[in-house]
């Protein structure tokens, strides 16, 4: 059976900075994402077992921490790979087919943004906000999800930026303040990623 292992952060703890601080980084990756990782394994180990095959109790049971420790380790390691620090490039967007896409659908960068974390301060409790593409209408959608849900599994749509709106993606710098955090984290978002990812969908390069 497969283990999943934490990912490497692409960049250092620090990297992010002022507008992540290297804290809440350290502790997100190496308690918090690493916590989910090992929860998933032990589900993953049980609902494999023997005693699980028989127990219908138990697999509803194991399925609901899969999807809750799975859901972590996807998101979180997408996450990592969605931000970049400003000396690489983190925060810019200046062209391309999906800023074009951003234009036509909301207008401008700037009002994207604006709608965006309208959507994503309003998550109830923890969750994500995303940018994600719909595979049947071929646009873009800004969506939220609760707790750990990824996008495309409970919605069916393509996820190309997450953001986490957990407390613990924030408080430690942000205290309880979700619309300053949301604000400033466009400064270090990996546009080239999200434009990859993009452009993998719209030349369907990616099964949907
Ligand atoms: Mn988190």
């Amino acid at each position: 059976m497969k283990k999943f292992t934490l990912p490497k952060l692409p960049y250092d703890y620090a990297a992010l900075e002022p507008v992540i601080s290297g804290e809440i980084m350290h502790f997100h990756h190496e308690k918090h994402h690493n916590a989910y990782t090992n929860n998933l394994n032990v589900a993953l180990e049980k609902y494999s077992s023997a005693e699980a095959k028989d127990d219908l109790e138990l697999m509803i049971s194991l399925q609901q921490a899969i999807r809750f420790n799975g859901g972590g380790y996807l998101n979180h390691a997408f996450f990592w790979e969605t931000l970049a620090p400003k000396a690489d490039g983190g925060g810019e967007l200046a062209g391309g087919e999906l800023f074009n896409q951003i234009k036509q659908q909301f207008g401008s960068l700037e009002s994207f943004i604006e709608k965006f974390n309208a959507k994503t301060v309003a998550v109830q409790g923890s969750g994500w906000g995303w940018l994600g593409f719909c595979p049947e209408n071929k646009i873009l959608m800004i969506m939220t999800t609760f707790n750990q849900d990824t996008l495309q599994s409970t919605h069916g749509v393509i996820p190309l930026l997450g953001i986490d709106v957990w407390e613990h993606a924030y408080y430690l710098q942000y205290k309880n303040a979700r619309p300053d955090y949301l604000k400033m984290i466009w400064q270090v978002i990996n546009w080239a990623k999200v434009s990859d990812r993009y452009h993998a969908c719209v030349s369907n390069k990616i099964k949907t």
